[in-house]
């Protein structure tokens, strides 16, 4: 095993990944000494693909593959390679009757690798300029994050076939949680459903930001040996942060496997040097190749998602500010019609479950109390008020897990984690409060019914299914976090409520002068 006795959530972090020593077989690679070109490394199954010894080439030149026109065409192109693989299309002249090679060149780890995969697809049919310009269009025009998130996966599964594309976003915990999925009649949904943070270790997702793209096209494959495994001048296997063929950490294929999943594709999406979220391909129906010109189409999809994610984000936002305003001006307007301008709280609509996002409200007011929506009981409320006196001094208090600063909040998490509250100017005790539930009871999440087994024959047995658990206590208590845009709402609220309450005040004071 690759820690000794025991894998737990905790030491995944630790796996080398990006050293594994081996390749996936749908390709071969040669690693080359940057300055002489001569191959220092070469994966084993070079055999299978041309017949020649891997022992055979150690040592050799790119001559040993490719005749002199090619070979000067490939020799042109290792100066000026970087760590951003570049692809070349080269047919292996020395070797009788094979079909065209991908090159994919990179240089990296005092390396100049050489990924050969066959030809996999029409050439001519990979790059479809009409199909790209369509997916460009649809992504542009989406006026809504969601919109945007579903063109996108639809438009990656038209362009690679597979039964199932989703949309994953990490939360603020990197947690994550399936937002948008296109798939194939009959699959069952994953929209919605939540994952934890464990199921996706730091150091593949610190991977993830330098390689946008993993393919894993057989899920089931015999992972190849580099030979040797350790390049000589470093005495550790080669990093294999770029490299296409890069063998897939066994803990990770475990839990492919656990899922049914036969091949997979994911892209990464970035937001300020963050990850933002994955786009996830499964598919479900045996091995699925994909062919490099399609993959890096998919690239080129996940970064004009991540270029434009800042702008989908900011127009939703506004969209939501929009709403919040017209609402509290409609609620403004209420408060000064309304006799005892309280009662324009809650009365009509829009009232105060209208202005901001919460699953109820609750107004504190002399004495009174008035209860909208998913609320804890009035007793509840009328400690909390109690609490708020005694703790909080500031005029608007927020929290998303009240349990946290007074465990009496456990009792009634499930309606109230959340916590917005404005004091109401003057009188002490008397609040409105918005209140949010328990993330935990919102969320679909999977594997309802099972219990997390965490080991199983002294093996960590993986599934979105089983880790649910562990995502489920980092929650625990904890509701969606209050947005500045609605702090801000309340905030002017609690204004425009004082303010009519001191004009009623002045007209009661100049009556009586
Ligand atoms: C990698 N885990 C991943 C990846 C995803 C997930 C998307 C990226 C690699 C890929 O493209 O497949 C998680 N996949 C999911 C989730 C869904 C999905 C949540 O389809 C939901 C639908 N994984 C664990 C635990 C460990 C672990 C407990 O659950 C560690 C003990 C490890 N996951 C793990 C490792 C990788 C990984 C090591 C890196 C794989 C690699 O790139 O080599």
């Amino acid at each position: 095993s690759l820690f000794g006795k025991e894998i737990t959530l905790t030491n995944c972090d630790r796996e080398p990944i990006h050293i594994p020593g081996s390749v996936q077989p749908y390709g071969f690679l040669l690693c080359l000494d940057p300055k002489t070109h001569r191959v220092v490394q070469v994966s084993a199954n070079v055999q299978d693909y041309l017949g020649l010894p891997p022992q055979e080439l150690i040592d050799a030149g790119l001559d040993r593959l490719l005749g002199p026109e090619r070979l000067a065409e490939v020799e042109t192109l290792l100066p000026t390679l970087n760590e951003t693989p570049k692809l070349h299309g080269v047919r292996l002249d020395h070797v009788a009757g094979q079909p065209f090679f991908k090159f994919i060149l990179h240089r990296y780890d005092e390396l100049l690798w050489v990924e050969l995969e066959p030809v996999a697809d029409d050439p001519a049919g990979a790059i479809n300029l009409p199909v790209l310009n369509t997916t460009l269009s649809q992504m542009i025009e989406a006026d809504t994050l969601q919109a945007f998130c579903q063109h996108t996966v639809e438009q990656v599964r038209g362009i690679i076939g597979f039964d199932r594309v989703m949309m994953y976003r990490f939360g603020a915990d990197e947690s994550g949680e399936v937002v948008a999925e296109d798939h194939a009649p009959g699959l069952e949904p994953f929209l919605g459903l939540h994952y934890p943070a464990t199921d996706i270790p730091q150091q593949a997702r610190v991977m993830y930001l330098k390689n946008w793209l993993r393919f894993i096209p057989d899920v089931s494959y015999a992972p190849v040996p580099l030979v040797p495994v350790r390049n000589p001048d470093t005495g550790r296997p080669p990093d294999m942060t770029h490299a296409v063929l890069r063998s897939v950490s066994p803990i990770h294929i475990q839990y492919l496997q656990n899922m049914g999943v036969t091949a997979s594709m994911s892209i990464s999406l970035i937001q300020d040097g963050k990850l933002w979220g994955m786009i996830l391909g499964h598919h479900y129906s045996g091995p699925r190749l994909v062919g490099y010109e399609l993959r890096d189409m998919c690239v080129f999809v996940g970064k004009t998602f991540s270029a434009l994610l800042k702008g989908k984000e900011e127009r939703e936002d506004q969209a939501y500010q929009l709403r919040i305003r017209e609402n509290q001006l409609r609620l403004f307007d209420l408060l000064t019609e309304s006799p005892n301008f309280i009662e324009g709280l809650y009365q009509h609509r829009p009232n105060l479950l209208d202005v901001i996002d919460c699953g109820g409200a609750a107004i504190c007011f002399e004495g009174e109390i008035v209860l909208l929506g998913n609320t804890p009981t009035r007793s509840q409320v009328q400690e909390l008020a109690h609490w708020m006196q005694e703790h909080v001094t500031q005029d608007v208090f927020y929290t998303n897990s009240y349990a946290q600063q007074n465990p009496a909040g456990r009792a009634f998490r499930a309606s109230a984690s959340g916590i917005l509250g404005i004091s109401l100017a003057k009188q002490p005790g008397d609040y409105v409060f918005w209140f949010r539930p328990e993330l935990i009871q919102t969320v679909t999440w999977a594997g309802q019914q099972q219990k997390a087994e965490v080991l199983q024959d002294g093996q960590l047995h993986l599934s979105p299914r089983q880790s649910f658990e562990s995502w489920k206590q980092s929650v625990e208590d904890t509701a969606a976090p209050w947005k500045p845009i609605e702090i801000r709402a309340a905030r002017e609220i609690r204004l425009h409520i004082s303010d009519i309450r001191l004009n009623v005040f002045n007209e009661l004071q100049a009556r009586a002068i």
